[in-house]
Parts: structure tokens; C-alpha cells; sequence
């Protein structure tokens, strides 16, 4: 999809896909054939740039026509190069300007108790997104309302647009910060499906706190020339050449 566009970002979109795949097929109280159904869970990729990754698992699901695949960042397209509700079936929330959407999904949570719905709100967050201040007024704002129905995933792939996390902005003790905000932190490796199921299950029992899962992850996970590279978060675009090497690795595992 970002090949055809020419122009997208793989490896934040790479570094999400697999918490995506189990999020959506295995997780997530959700069915593909009503994407507005009201007591569906909820999941808002606060990091929105990566776009590509959620948009493909709406179309293999279903939710948006296969016939769009071609279509990203195209002028007019369902399928923009950051989520846009209202636009894109499928997608619960605006996302694109880092930073803001642990505040909404907030909101969601609050709404789901006030409305009496036992809906589950997931937002995903980066690492470099952490950076923002809103972050951490959503974050209080979380545990001072008590919201076990809202959980965090951070996408802790250390690096950002320009550099490491460690280069631009450090985050030093990850778990202890949102530890001190009074949320339940738990850690998995985010292209492990048991880690992931060993996380997402420890968080079920946990009640009157929100729960964050700081997952390990690699930025362009699965394209070899990608991996752990921050000049593929945005500005390269793969050739041709390049597209059926990407093809190829991720075919090989
Ligand atoms: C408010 C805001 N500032 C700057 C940007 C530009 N921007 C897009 S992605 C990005 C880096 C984000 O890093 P991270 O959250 O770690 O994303 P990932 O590594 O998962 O791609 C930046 C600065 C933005 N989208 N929004
Ligand atoms: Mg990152």
C-alpha cells in the first residue's frame, strides 16, 4: 500500500502489525460484520501515522472493500494516511497529531460506564508519542477515574522519526513512570503471541486501575533492510526491488 502511494510509514506500521493481528483475530470483542455494533471494543491507534497496518486488517476482515488496497493517501480515498472517523469503517477514532488519543479514549471509557456498556477501550500509543504532555494528562486523569475498562499499549519499538528515544527524547524507567501515575503495568514481547495472550490475560483480573502493556517491539519487524532502522519510519519509500525483498522476508517466517 505505501509502495503504491508513494509515500507512508512501514516501520511504525510494521512494529504494530502483530499486536494488531491478535488484538483484532484473537482479543477483541468485535465482529467485522457490524463495525458500529455499540458494545464493540474499542481501539484507537494513537499513533497514527501508522495507518497502513490497521487499514489492512480491516480489509482482510472485510470491514473496507479489498478493491480500496490501491487507493492510500490517494485524494478523495476512504483510506487516508492517518485515520480518519466517519471516513474509514472500522475506525473509531481521528488520529495523526501524536499525542491525543489516550485523552479520547478516556472519554470512551467514562462513556461506557455512564452508559451502563461493557465495552473495552484499547488505544495504542509510541514510544517517541510519550513525548507529548497530553499523554501523561490522560494518563492522570485514567487513574484518578478509577477506568479498568481502558488499556494502553505502548509500542515500544525505541526508536522515533529521527533517532532513538534515548537520541531525542529519553523515557528512562517506562514502567516505573506510569507505575507512579497508579496504572497497571505489565510488559510482553509484542511479536510473541503467548507473551502477548500470558499480558492481555493478567490485565482481566486487575479492577479500579487502567492497565498499560508495554510491549516489546521492533521497528520494521520482518523486512530484514528495515529492522530497527529509523530512516524507514517515513522518508524512504520501498522500490520495486525492494517491495519483492519486503515480500520476500516476510514470506520466509
Ligand atoms: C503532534 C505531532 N508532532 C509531530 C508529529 C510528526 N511525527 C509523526 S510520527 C513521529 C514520531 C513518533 O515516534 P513513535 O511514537 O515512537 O512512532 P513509531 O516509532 O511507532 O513509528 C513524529 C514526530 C506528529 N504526527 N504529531
Ligand atoms: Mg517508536
Amino acid at each position: 500500500m505505501v509502495c503504491a502511494a508513494g509515500t507512508g510509514h512501514p516501520g511504525g506500521s510494521l512494529s504494530i502489525t502483530d499486536l494488531l493481528v491478535y488484538l483484532y483475530y484473537h482479543e477483541m470483542n468485535y465482529d467485522p460484520g457490524q463495525p458500529q455494533w455499540e458494545e464493540r471494543d474499542r481501539l484507537i491507534l494513537s499513533k497514527g501515522h501508522s495507518a497502513p497496518a490497521l487499514f489492512a486488517i480491516l480489509i482482510d476482515l472485510g470491514v473496507v472493500s479489498k478493491k480500496k488496497f490501491h487507493t492510500l493517501r490517494k485524494i478523495g480515498s476512504d483510506l487516508q494516511g492517518h485515520p480518519v472517523l466517519g471516513k474509514t469503517p472500522g475506525v473509531d477514532m481521528t488520529a495523526g497529531s501524536l499525542g491525543m488519543g489516550l485523552s479520547a479514549g478516556v472519554g470512551m471509557a467514562l462513556s461506557a460506564r455512564y452508559t451502563g456498556m461493557s465495552y473495552k477501550t484499547y488505544t495504542i500509543l509510541g514510544d517517541g508519542e510519550l513525548n507529548e504532555g497530553q499523554v501523561w494528562e490522560a494518563a492522570m486523569s485514567a487513574a484518578h477515574h478509577k477506568l479498568d475498562n481502558l488499556i494502553a499499549i505502548v509500542d515500544y519499538n525505541k526508536l522515533q522519526i529521527m533517532g532513538s528515544n534515548d537520541e531525542v527524547m529519553g523515557l528512562n524507567s517506562l514502567a516505573a513512570k506510569w507505575s507512579s501515575f497508579n496504572w497497571n503495568v505489565v510488559s510482553c514481547d509484542g511479536h510473541n503471541f503467548i507473551s502477548m495472550e500470558t499480558a492481555f490475560t493478567e490485565i482481566k483480573n486487575i479492577k479500579n486501575k487502567p492497565s498499560v502493556i508495554i510491549a516489546d517491539t521492533i521497528k520494521g519487524k520482518g523486512v530484514s533492510y528495515m529492522e530497527n532502522q529509523a530512516n524507514w519510519h517515513g522518508s524512504n519509500v520501498p522500490s520495486q526491488e525492494e517491495l519483492q525483498r519486503a515480500i520476500k522476508d516476510i514470506d520466509g517466517q
